[in-house]
């Protein structure tokens, strides 16, 4: 398919040590995908499930013991520790090779090499980035087709170039202790063995999109970031572009396909959605930033997704969607999961393939962590740019994070470089939903703690140089918002869900110039009047606005000595984030 020497000489050199016993390269054909499925069904690999009620679909359950990403096995094989800073596993990268090629070596002996050519963003646009990943999964081949674009069209884009990912993975006997997610950013390679989960294995999406790519970016002045891209659409029409950074579990395949509150929609607001998870951005001809989202497809948490927390995605899955560690239910041979509705099925396998009564059964149906990977172009409100090449412009960036007490519901950064501030110090509550002790901050700077592939330190210098490269005006302006704040008796104060479009809202009136903010020591926070309560006052009172809207400058003190804290695990800060740091010490004295 390419007479690429680099891909062709890589290749071939991956071929010696996997020794497979075929290789099929993926052309992007439906037929081809239909062939490989029939092949998983007929070796148990996959379920075809029920065509009437969800066509196309598939289930897949991975080993039990191999159900999430693992950052504890998660390296960053950069040339010195220095380099991947203290935030992420560092290994030495030739001894990285030396043991993963000792446990990649034969271990195709007996199975097919998949060469999987992908391209992260539109084929061709200048965004865009080309792979090439080697599996010996069809569920990884099939979820990939879904995830990005692959096949034949990518080898012609690529051409003769030698600016490619390299990704093999292995998945040898699924051995925990023997579980390795290896980026090698200045190789522009990825090796990934003994996993057959999403995160570990789909290399286009975390390894390459996230952890090779925010290091490319560095290099070439761009950004690669863990953020949704949604577009508002107003009455007058005209729809913009927010980019919005959360850490798991903090709603962010919710936010970007938000349906608006009953009264914004018929007075004309709409939501679209051009990613759930990554952007990819950079600065366009005429100085403002643009954004694309890189993948193909939602590769979504089922357990929680149902026709009232978020309908768009589950009209998403309803077609050509694989369904992974989720209930079967054999009465009608589709899917369940807990939180898609109350009538859990009784005659059902569970995730790890037992027989399961859901109406008795205290053992969850799904895994916690089960996945749907569904195409993008399925979703109601896909938007009508998710193709275009030249991404969308951004008018603003908001981070985000679980806070009971500390955050209000919304406030602006005073310019970019306080704004870099407000992403480096995101933080979140833990949840009952993850093991360990609840309601223990973790920092999460711009969510990319798991995902940035070089050091943090650098990492937040480059936001510094990318906003000294923009037009002030131009630059888009940057927030943070927490829909979890908790009254005295632990009840979440706001509702949520659609009703967040009221916060968008603001937002975008600020970007425009169009409301007024009060200054407080940690930004800008929106007049209470200004924040639209139509249809929610109910559920929100004026007063608990106000509480919602409040700064409590002692709680920042506390707040304060957890920055230093992990600031302090860095050998050096950006000057510019110091002084923001001083700034916030004499705004709370
Ligand atoms: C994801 C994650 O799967 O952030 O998107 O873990
Ligand atoms: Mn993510």
């Amino acid at each position: 398919m390419t007479s690429n020497k680099s891909v062709l000489s890589w290749i071939q050199e991956k071929v010696e040590l996997v020794k497979p016993d075929n290789i099929v390269w993926i052309d992007g054909s439906e037929e081809q995908l239909e062939q490989l499925r029939a092949e998983a069904c007929a070796t148990g690999e996959m379920i075809k499930l029920n065509e009437e009620l969800l066509p196309g679909c598939y289930l897949h359950r991975t080993a039990v013991n191999d159900v999430a990403r693992v950052e504890g096995r998660t390296f960053i094989c950069a040339p010195t520790k220095e380099e991947a800073g203290p935030t992420n596993n560092w290994m030495d990268p030739a001894e990285a090779y030396e043991m993963l090629y000792a446990i990649a070596k034969d271990s195709y002996k007996g199975r097919t090499m998949y060469v999987i050519p992908y391209s992260m963003g539109p084929v061709g646009s200048k965004f865009s980035k080309v792979g090439i990943e080697l599996t010996d999964s069809i569920y990884v081949v099939l979820n990939m087709a879904i995830m990005t674009r692959v096949g034949k069209a990518v080898l012609e884009a690529l051409g003769d170039s030698n600016d490619w990912v390299r990704g093999l993975h292995c998945k040898c006997d699924i051995d925990e202790e023997k579980r390795y997610i290896c980026q090698f950013p200045q190789d522009n390679t990825i090796i990934s063995v003994n996993s057959g989960y999403g995160g570990n294995v789909l290399l286009g999406k975390k390894c390459f999109a996230l952890r090779i790519a925010s290091y490319q970016g560095k290099n070439e002045g761009w950004q690669a970031e863990h953020m949704l891209i949604l577009g508002l659409q107003k009455p007058d029409g005209k729809i913009r572009y927010i980019c919005a950074a959360f850490p798991s579990a903090c709603g962010k395949t919710n936010l970007a396909m938000l349906i608006p509150p009953e009264g914004y929609y018929k007075n004309g607001y709409r939501v679209w959605c051009v990613g759930d998870d990554i952007s990819w951005i950079r600065k366009g001809e005429d100085g403002r930033l643009y954004a694309i989202n890189p993948e193909n497809g939602f590769f979504g948490v089922a357990p929680g997704t149902n026709e009232k927390s978020n309908p768009n995605a589950l009209a998403s899955t309803k077609q050509g969607t694989i369904f992974t560690n989720v209930a079967h239910n054999l009465d009608n041979n589709t899917v369940w999961w807990e939180g898609l509705d109350k009538n859990p099925p009784t005659n059902a396998v569970e995730w790890k393939g037992n027989p399961w009564n859901g109406q008795e059964s205290t053992e969850k149906g799904a895994h916690p962590n089960s996945r749907f990977t569904a195409p993008a172009k399925n979703c109601p409100c896909i938007s009508s740019e998710f193709e275009n090449p030249q991404g969308v412009p951004v008018s603003a960036i908001v981070f985000g994070g679980r806070r009971a007490k500390l955050a209000p519901l919304v406030y602006q950064s005073r310019d970019w470089n306080h704004g870099v501030f407000v992403g480096s110090i995101m933080a979140s509550e833990t949840t009952a939903a993850a093991a360990g002790a609840v309601g223990v901050v973790r920092r999460d700077p711009m969510a990319m703690l798991p995902f940035c592939g070089y050091n943090m330190a650098d990492y937040w210098q480059h936001w510094i140089d990318i906003g000294a490269g923009l037009d002030p005006e131009k630059a888009p302006k940057i927030f943070n918002v927490n829909w979890f704040r908790k009254d005295d008796e632990g009840n979440f104060m706001w509702p949520g869900f659609g009703d967040n479009l009221r916060v968008l809202d603001w937002i975008i009136d600020r970007c425009e110039g169009k409301v007024d903010a009060d200054e407080t020591a940690i930004g800008f926070v929106p007049k209470a009047e200004d924040i639209n309560l139509e249809g929610i006052e109910d559920e929100v009172s004026a007063e608990q606005l106000k509480e919602l809207l409040s700064v409590d400058v002692s709680l920042w003190g506390d707040e304060v000595a957890g920055i230093e804290e992990f600031y302090g695990k860095f050998d050096k800060i950006p000057d510019a984030l110091a002084a923001e740091l001083n700034t916030l010490k004499n705004n709370i004295k």
